[in-house]
């Protein structure tokens, strides 16, 4: 396909999909998130994580579809209930079992990218606080350093933890994830010692592999004043940019922890990155406290905001602070009907081929419908679509659209009259 067919080109990026352990593996009873799902009321539909995609047993069919698909990159975590169920006791056949499945998407010509924390870990870990813990950081750091000796021959690309603000707020702000909460003081905690756990694994990382690439997978998002002649929202997006993702920024990738932070006296100002990991889904109109979405813009089925510009925006903000090659670790939308899918992918790489910045990879969350957390099962993610009853997969079209870009470099006229050009966003209210 020779580049004039091409609206733009995506040459110059490596593209994929993410997921989760505990989101798609199903099996394990081990885990925070597990026993918080047995009590009423916590999450939506009220499914649990045991079922999910049970890609745990899977895995060779799941390897065989993202390879049919053609992806170069897969973002995936491990399940650190599983590897350490009980203190210190390390369960080899699980470490065995990531090995083979690890194995198989090298094999694919897949390169991978390890997870060492995404959400969930062993019950045992959040009796003694979860991250709030005094301890939490060398437990942390003793469950990293058994993974990398493990699997270091096999993954070079590692993010020691996802999405640190996120996690912090389900617990200890908003309730919607264990131990739901409302506690700054365990908030600021929690922040605090994930940002330490990241920098010191990182230095661990490295002293193991000294080629290993190592990275946070950060959420962030725009924060726009809702009304822009009310100068008490310009404050509050201000403070939200500031609270949610920029003092956090400077403690994981710059080693210096903010006063509202804590001090970290085992962390050495200086670089703690080697690529900036982005998740970007959606911006926030900011208000005070109960921020909102403005009216009338694009929407998913959860009612976030579509706002391709603003992984650009973001990307950019995040760069100058701290320049570094770009990875895109999570980017995607719910739409269970995959009726807009497309569209969100075309106009997201299309802000990144237009931007100028050192994007070098893009991964889509998610590979697979995936157990999303308090939403449970009913909320769709998934490029390939999961029956839970039968566990049978699909791939739908935004998969085949997806791949269509890795194969031909780009997205060709020929692919945006076939997958995009109908497709327009639901509005919110
Ligand atoms: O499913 C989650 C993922 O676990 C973390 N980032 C956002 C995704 C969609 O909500």
């Amino acid at each position: 396909m020779g580049d004039a067919d091409l609206m733009f080109s995506t040459s110059d990026l490596l593209i994929g999909t993410a997921t989760a352990a505990l989101q798609i593996e199903g099996g394990d009873r081990n885990n925070n998130w597990y026993d918080w799902a047995q009590l009423p009321g916590t999450i939506k539909d009220g499914s649990t994580p045991e079922r999910a995609t049970d890609h745990w047993n899977r895995w060779r069919e799941d390897t065989e579809i993202m390879a049919s698909l053609g992806m170069q990159i897969y973002r995936m975590s491990v399940e650190w209930s599983r590897i350490e169920p009980r203190p210190g006791e390390i369960d080899r056949e699980a470490l065995a079992r990531y090995r083979e499945e690890i194995t198989a998407i090298r094999a694919a010509g897949i390169e991978p990218l390890v997870t060492l924390h995404h959400f969930s870990h062993p019950s045992w870990f959040q009796g003694l606080g979860g991250f709030s813990s005094p301890w939490a950081v060398d437990r942390f750091l003793s469950f990293a350093g058994v993974v990398v000796k493990e699997l270091g021959d096999l993954v070079t690309d590692w993010i020691t933890v996802n999405e640190p603000n996120v996690h912090a707020l389900m617990s200890h702000l908003f309730r919607e994830g264990p131990p739901a909460n409302r506690n700054v003081g365990a908030l600021r905690q929690v922040l605090r010692h994930m940002a330490r756990a990241h920098c010191r694994a990182y230095h661990l990382i490295h002293g193991l592999q000294p080629d290993a690439r190592v990275g946070v997978a950060h959420h962030v998002r725009p924060f726009a004043p809702l009304n822009r002649r009310n100068p008490l929202h310009h404050a509050s997006a201000y403070l939200d940019r500031l609270l949610f993702q920029e003092i956090l920024a400077d403690a994981t990738l710059g080693g210096r922890f903010h006063p509202l932070l804590g001090p970290a006296p085992d962390v050495t100002p200086g670089r703690h990155y080697d690529f900036l990991g982005i998740n970007y889904y959606s911006r926030t109109a900011s208000k005070g406290f109960a921020d909102t979405t403005f009216p009338g813009v694009p929407v998913n089925d959860l009612g976030w905001e579509i706002y391709p510009q603003g992984l650009v925006e973001v990307a950019a903000d995040l760069h100058r602070r701290y320049p570094g090659p770009i990875w895109v670790t999570e980017n995607g939308t719910a739409d269970g009907a995959d009726r807009f899918r497309s569209r969100f992918i075309h106009e997201h790489l299309a802000a990144i081929a237009g931007s100028g910045l050192p994007f070098e990879r893009y991964y889509h969350w998610s590979f697979v419908d995936n157990w999303e957390w308090a939403e449970g099962e009913a909320i769709r993610f998934g490029i390939v679509a999961n029956d839970y009853e039968t566990q049978e997969r699909t791939v739908r079209d935004s998969g085949r659209f997806l791949a269509r870009i890795i194969a031909e470099g780009g997205v060709s006229r020929g692919a945006y009259e076939e997958f995009v050009e109908g497709q327009t966003y639901p509005v919110g209210r």
